[in-house]
């Protein structure tokens, strides 16, 4: 192996020689203990050291690198404590995630390291959402995603390269070649000859290397750190490496021919780097003995701090507690001569559960300073959507707009038309077709203090999209303490005969997932004043617009600037005979059906957020009459109204003079023609349900 320092000084060279040992040793160490069973998981980085050192030992402590599962490197070379790694390992309280998180599935914000989630392609995307950060931020730095060759067959290494080529962004993707992704060889993984050759197809430059190289990864590094950020660009890098173990180490060798051991034991990363330093007299076999004495010690001693430490007692309200993260109060600051938010975490701002549901928190005092009714203007729907966001963007100039067609043509529902001129093309972002890598560049924008609101064509199209609202975004809090301050607009529902794939009500989806939370609108007046609250909370918030109420509803919004709480139903009528408890434009179909028969006494709940449910007032809705319809646009199994059905009954047992009754569309995919689209919804039926709670 021929190493060329290119004239690094001897300081350096020693400086990469522990940082490569140091993971290297560590490793040693954990196949003991998990021969001993101390640990229970381990994915081996073992012959593939000099990628992650080499990476991280060239880039400045403070750029985000969002490593994988072989890269103990990354974390060692960003000087997390050692024993604090070996708890994390260990899955104590007092590792990096609470012990929430197995092997290397956690991130570090003080290190700017993100963590992964197991599906490997997504950490893609977050490098993109980081990057363009730094460059709306103009700082003089690049961002760094890992790819092992599996990874890049991902749908999402795609999406995360191509939004980084056409928004010229300045980010690094390392693929670590390493042969196999677990048992799959390359040649069963892409057909390419090599897969820098990708990097052509996206328009961008790239380089293949040998990855047990430390000097040469390094130097690339450097150099294309360079040019990423003098170009604004982002760069493709394929080292070239070898699992010298099996994918983790119970899974065993078998399926790799013994020759190529034998051929890659010679390149060993760590070995061939001792022979250049010895031969360049740069250090001395007792040098290095006395080196990895020192590092033994450290690790000896750091383990023993880790086994001191108390065994893990569960906490139910601290893990209900941090699925959320605390509401923070946002203050316009300059620093510089230029603008940052100082968030202030909100006095008692946590999470209370009730059921085991997180229920809403209270807004911290200067968030409700913010809001001030004034007079009232009759708007439409959609203006009252378009206002918010209006507002928004002013109050927060760290708010990025991102979405198909959103720009010039002012997206699909012409929400932002108008706001390329009000804002600028660097914060009302056109999007490529890439619904997964623009929820990973939100994530990333996070990273880096920024607000992201993504505007979803149709709600529908979220599910090229699932992976990184329900893994990602809504997990990140609760595995390693990273907010993922993000809002997803969703048009959605049925009702303009548009088949399918343009009118599904897919709220239910996302309220099974802690982590998220999930608002419905169904008046103007709500519409602003959630979507603004949506934009305040810190944590990922599914804002659902039906689409049908666009243009068809109109009714008075406050002019100013306010928040409608998010977990707060609104009680929008009184009545004596039967409660309807229902939301978004079901609302209206129950308003219609009591303005039509004034034969009965309807009390009806609008929940307006489904994900936290308010259940006091679903509580307070059942004790009013003690006859309970709910109501959803939604098909019925699986849907919101079992959840709250199933709630009452272990609840409100005591109010009830009637068995609580769902009234949802059919279990069918929602259909085009306009008939069989009317026979499908849940309104249909809404008289028929009504007739037989009367009964009782
Ligand atoms: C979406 C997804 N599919 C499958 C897996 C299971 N899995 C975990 S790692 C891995 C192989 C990854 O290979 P590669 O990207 O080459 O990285 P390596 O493990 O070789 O470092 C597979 C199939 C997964 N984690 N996520």
């Amino acid at each position: 192996m021929q190493f060329d320092p290119k004239g690094l000084p001897a300081e350096t060279l020693v400086h990469l020689y522990k940082s490569i040992l140091l993971p290297r040793m560590i490793e040693e160490k954990m196949l003991v203990l998990l021969r001993q069973g101390k640990i229970s998981k381990w994915f081996s980085g073992i012959g593939q050291e000099a990628i992650a050192v080499g990476v991280t030992q060239a880039l400045l402590q403070d750029e985000w690198i969002m490593p994988l599962h072989r890269n103990l490197g990354v974390f060692t070379g960003r000087n997390m404590p050692l024993h604090k790694l070996f708890m994390q390992w260990q899955g104590n309280k007092e590792g990096y995630s609470k012990g929430r998180e197995r092997s290397f599935h956690f991130g570090s914000k003080e290190h700017h390291v993100c963590g992964m989630i197991s599906h490997l392609g997504p950490q893609l995307a977050i490098a993109d959402g980081v990057a363009l950060a730094y460059k709306l931020k103009d700082e003089q730095k690049v961002a760094v995603a890992f790819s092992g060759d599996g990874g890049t067959s991902e749908g999402d290494f795609h999406e995360a390269l191509n939004v980084a080529a056409v928004w010229d962004l300045p980010v690094i993707f390392v693929i670590e070649n390493n042969g196999y992704g677990l048992s799959t060889p390359v040649n069963e993984q892409y057909r390419c000859f090599s897969l820098v050759e990708k990097a052509r197809g996206y328009g961008m430059e790239g380089v293949r290397i040998d990855g047990n190289n430390i000097l040469e990864v390094y130097d690339t590094i450097k150099g294309v750190r360079d040019y990423c950020i003098q170009n604004q660009k982002p760069y493709l890098i394929e080292c070239m490496t070898f699992r010298m173990r099996g994918h983790e180490e119970a899974s065993g060798v078998k399926y790799v021919p013994p020759e190529l051991f034998e051929l890659w034991e010679k390149k060993d990363p760590v070995k061939q780097y001792e022979v250049f330093l010895q031969e360049q007299q740069v250090l001395s076999a007792a040098d290095m003995e006395a080196i990895k004495a020192g590092i033994k010690n450290h690790i000896e001693s750091e383990l023993a701090i880790a086994y001191g430490a108390a065994a893990l007692t569960p906490n139910t309200a601290e893990e209900l507690r941090d699925v959320y993260a605390p509401e923070v109060s946002s203050e316009l600051s300059v620093v510089n001569g230029q603008w940052s938010m100082v968030n202030k975490e909100a006095s008692g701002g946590g999470q209370s559960s009730v059921a085991g549901r997180p229920q809403s928190s209270k807004r911290c005092p200067a968030a409700q300073a913010a809001v001030h009714r004034t007079s009232h203007t009759e708007h439409r729907f959609v203006d009252a959507i378009q206002q918010a966001l209006r507002l928004s963007m002013q109050q927060h100039p760290n708010l990025i707009l991102m979405g198909q067609d959103i720009a010039e043509y002012g997206g699909a529902f012409k929400i932002t038309e108008g706001f390329v001129n009000e804002f600028g093309k660097a914060r009302v972002r056109n999007t490529p077709l890439c619904e997964s890598a623009i929820l990973g560049a939100a994530l990333g924008l996070s990273l880096e203090g920024y607000k992201a609101m993504m505007e979803m064509q149709f709600a529908d199209f979220v599910t090229v999209g699932f992976n990184q609202i329900v893994n990602n975004l809504a997990k990140i809090h609760y595995r390693w303490g990273q907010n993922a301050d993000v809002v997803i607009r969703m048009p959605t529902g049925g009702g303009v005969g548009a088949g399918p794939f343009h009118s599904q009500s897919n709220e239910a989806w996302f309220v099974h997932t802690p982590g998220l939370k999930v608002v419905y609108p169904s008046t103007p007046e709500d519409a602003k004043g959630l979507l603004i609250a949506a934009i305040n909370d810190p944590n990922p918030v599914l804002y659902f617009e039906h689409k049908a109420l666009y243009r068809s509803i109109s009714g008075p919004v406050p002019d100013g600037y306010y928040e409608t709480e998010i977990g707060k139903a609104r009680l929008v009528q009184t009545g004596t005979d039967i409660t309807i408890i229902t939301y978004g434009a079901a609302v209206h179909w129950a308003l219609d059906y009591a303005k039509n028969h004034p034969q009965y006494s309807l009390h009806i709940l609008d929940l307006r957020t489904l994900l936290p449910l308010d259940y006091d007032a679903i509580a307070q809705a059942v004790a009013a009459t003690g006859k309970v319809l709910i109501l959803h646009e939604d098909s019925l199994t699986g849907g919101i109204g079992g959840e709250v059905a199933a709630w009452i009954a272990e609840h409100c047992f005591n109010y009830l003079d009637a068995p609580v009754l769902r009234c949802a569309s059919l279990d069918t995919p929602i259909p085009f023609n306009m008939d069989l689209e009317k026979n499908f919804m849940a309104y249909s039926r809404l008289g028929e349900m009504v007739g037989r709670l009367m009964e009782w």
